[in-house]
């Protein structure tokens, strides 16, 4: 017969006393970044998002100078601003296609990149589905990219009407093959679409992010061809329509640690339309606020890293209420609707 010490003790296990999992035990991989919460808190005191900024350029040189990211030194020159570190910026992809100018977008996250990482700061550029279209067919680059990197060619090294894959060759192609495809930051997963097309298991999620290591682990188009599956974390499309789906994916984020997701690719998704909105339950944020077709002029995640840490965990509510704001073009912040 059990003793009554043994049965306290095993509720008191089975209640969570025990040694929490380790969050994300994924090895390093080129297909992510991962930032402990740790060094989230010994790096940086305010996490951004933005996504899907889709070509426009102007928009979204005017969002990061609202949100004192960058500062204006000249109509077309937008740079970081020196007396802001400790800004974490993660910009969950989808650069190009929609506004004229996304080859400006593409180099202004390039160049602010390297301002930022030399100024205390860190902008995370992650893979959108549209530069895997790009990387895994040049073919698919329509005349609306090529006439922007007409007008860029100066800055790119190109001479006139440059092609597709003098474009890919250029300082445009070398950034966007650098950019991984998930960022695993804190407790939470930031990715494009964001879904897990795995089981529900820990080993079979793991299985899946071991997968998509090895997929990255060779360069070339197949890497971008297999995130263009319509099932993929970068391109799936309306999985946060069923509840069914959202509920397993809660159980698959939590066989990683993870509490929590941020991403992009569905201006409407979550049931909120061209604005960044967060689920009822606090596991999902999104982030596309529709830019793209200009169904706003962009908005940016902001979240005041003092409020989310929870000992090793980021928590996306406080007693029911949003731990992140919204920074709209005024420069104002707002509630996070859900
Ligand atoms: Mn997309």
């Amino acid at each position: 017969m059990k003793s009554a010490i043994a049965v306290i003790l095993g509720a008191w296990v089975a209640a969570g006393a025990a040694p929490a999992q380790a969050p994300v035990p994924l090895p390093p991989s080129p297909a992510w970044v991962t930032i402990s919460t740790e060094q989230l808190r010994a790096d940086f005191d305010t996490l951004w998002a933005v996504s899907d900024v889709h070509g426009r350029l102007e928009e979204i040189d005017e969002l990061l100078v609202a949100a004192k990211l960058a500062t204006r030194e000249g109509e077309d020159l937008v740079v970081w601003n020196r007396a802001q570190p400790r800004q974490l910026v993660v910009a969950l992809g989808d650069y190009i296609d929609g506004g004229r100018d996304s080859v400006g977008v593409v180099l202004r996250f390039d160049q602010l990149s390297e301002q930022a990482a030399a100024a205390g700061s860190r902008i995370v550029a992650l893979l959108g589905n549209h530069e895997a279209a790009f990387l895994a067919d040049l073919k698919t680059a329509d005349r609306h990219l090529l006439s922007s990197a007409h007008r860029r060619r100066a800055e790119l090294g190109l001479h006139k009407r440059p092609t597709a894959e003098e474009l890919s060759n250029s300082e445009f192609g070398r950034f966007l093959r650098g950019l991984p495809v998930v960022a695993f930051i804190g407790s939470w997963l930031f990715a494009h679409s964001g879904y897990i097309d795995a089981k529900d298991d820990r080993s079979a999620v793991q299985g899946y992010f071991a997968r998509l290591a090895s997929t990255w682990s060779h360069e070339g188009p197949e890497r971008y061809l297999a995130v263009l599956d319509p099932q993929s974390i970068v391109s799936d499309h309306n999985w946060w329509r069923r509840r069914s789906r959202r509920s397993r994916m809660k159980v698959r984020l939590a066989q990683l640690g993870l509490d929590g997701l941020v991403f992009g690719h569905d201006p409407d998704a979550l049931g909120f339309q061209d604005v960044i909105a967060m689920d009822p339950d606090g596991w999902f944020i999104k982030v596309d606020a529709g830019m793209k077709d200009g169904g706003s002029p962009g908005m940016l995640l902001r979240c005041d890293l003092a409020r989310l840490v929870r000992g090793t965990k980021l928590a996306m509510t406080t007693d029911g209420k949003p731990n992140c704001q919204v920074l709209t073009l005024d420069g104002k912040l707002h509630d996070l609707p859900r």
